[in-house]
C-alpha cells in the first residue's frame, strides 16, 4: 500500500525494516524538525494508513540533534493566520496525533535534543518514549505568546499532572535527565545518544506480539481512559472477548501449557 512508499514524502523518511517495523523519522533537520503544515499531513496519512498497510510497530525518531522544536514558528508567523485557520490547523494535528494514540499501531519514540512545544505534544502521543541524558522537555508557548494547540493540555498534562504542566507553559521550566523520567515524561533513559538503539529494541520486541493484542493495547487502554468506571469495565470485557479468543493466540497458550514459554522472571 504506497502509504509505506518512502517516495510519496517530502518531510518523513520511513524505512521498512524486519517482520512490519517502520522507522519514521523526521527529516527536517535544518528547521531541527519544525512542524510545518506538510509535515502534519504526512503524519496523517501514514498513521491513517499504517494498521491497514501492515505495519506493526514504529519507531518515531527526529533527524539531526533534535527530536522536535514544535510548530513552525516561521510558517506560522508568515501566514498570518485567522483564529478560524488556526483552529483547523489544530484540528489537524489532534487528527495526526489522535491517529497515532488511538491507531493501535505501537509507536515507540527515540528522543534527543529539544522536545519542546508541539514536539512534546507530538512525543505524548507515543506510546513509549526514550530519552538520553541530552534530552530536554519544554513548553515554550507562555514565552512566545501562544498556547498549545496540539494535545498538550490533555496529554501533558496526563503524564505529569496538571499543575505541573501549567508550570512549564507559564514559567518555561525545562525537564530532562531522570527527573523527566520520574514525573512520567519518558518510560526510559539510557546513555547519551542511546535512545534510537534502546528504542529499536524495544519497538523490535513488541512487534513480535500478536497485531490484535497490541491494537488494543495501543487503542482500547486510552479510549477506556476516557470512559467512566462502569463503561471502562464494560468495554475491557467487550475488547477481552475478542482478543482473548483469537486463534493466533491459542499456540502462545498451549506453548505455556506445555512449559516451553518463556517464564516471567524478576530482573537480574
Ligand atoms: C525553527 C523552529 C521552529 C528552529 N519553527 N523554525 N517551539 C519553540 O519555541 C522552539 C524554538 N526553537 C528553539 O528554541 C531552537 O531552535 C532549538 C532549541 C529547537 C534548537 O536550537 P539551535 O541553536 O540548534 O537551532 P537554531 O539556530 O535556533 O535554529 C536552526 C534553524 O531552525 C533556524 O532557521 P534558519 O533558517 O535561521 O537556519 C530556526 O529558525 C529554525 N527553527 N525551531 C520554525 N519552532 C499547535 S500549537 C504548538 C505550539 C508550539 O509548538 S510553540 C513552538 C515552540
Amino acid at each position: 500500500i504506497d502509504v509505506v512508499n518512502p517516495d510519496t514524502y517530502e518531510r518523513l523518511d520511513i524505512t521498512a525494516r524486519d517482520n512490519g517495523l517502520y522507522v519514521v523519522t523526521l527529516n527536517r533537520p535544518e528547521k531541527r524538525n519544525a512542524l510545518d503544515v506538510i509535515t502534519i499531513e504526512e503524519l496523517i496519512r501514514f498513521f491513517s494508513g499504517a494498521r491497514m498497510a501492515g505495519v506493526k510497530a514504529v519507531l518515531l525518531e527526529g533527524a539531526g540533534d533534535h527530536f522536535c522544536a514544535g510548530l513552525d514558528l516561521v510558517e506560522h508567523w508568515k501566514a498570518d493566520r485567522s483564529p478560524d485557520d488556526f483552529m483547523h490547523v489544530c484540528l489537524r494535528w489532534h487528527e495526526a496525533f489522535n491517529k497515532m494514540e488511538y491507531g493501535g499501531v505501537p509507536i515507540i519514540a527515540a528522543l534527543k535534543g529539544a522536545v519542546v512545544g508541539g514536539g512534546l505534544e507530538l512525543a505524548s502521543a507515543a506510546h513509549v518514549r526514550v530519552i538520553d541524558p541530552g534530552t530536554y522537555f519544554a513548553l515554550p508557548e507562555g514565552q512566545r505568546g501562544i498556547f498549545t494547540g496540539g494535545g498538550a493540555t490533555i496529554r501533558v498534562s496526563d503524564m505529569i499532572g496538571k499543575y505541573r504542566m501549567i508550570d512549564m507553559i507559564l514559567t518555561g521550566r525545562v525537564y530532562q535527565g531522570q527527573e523527566a523520567v520520574d514525573l512520567g515524561l519518558a518510560q526510559y533513559i539510557v546513555e547519551e545518544g542511546g535512545s534510537y538503539a534502546k528504542a529499536l529494541e524495544l519497538a523490535e520486541k513488541v512487534a513480535q506480539n500478536l497485531p490484535l493484542t497490541n491494537f488494543a493495547i495501543c487503542s482500547a487502554v486510552s479510549h477506556m481512559n476516557n470512559m467512566s468506571g462502569m463503561d471502562a469495565a464494560y468495554a475491557e470485557a467487550f475488547v477481552g472477548g475478542i482478543v482473548n479468543t483469537q486463534p493466533a493466540a491459542r499456540e502462545r497458550l498451549e506453548a505455556f501449557a506445555n512449559k516451553t514459554a518463556a517464564r516471567v522472571r524478576p530482573n537480574t
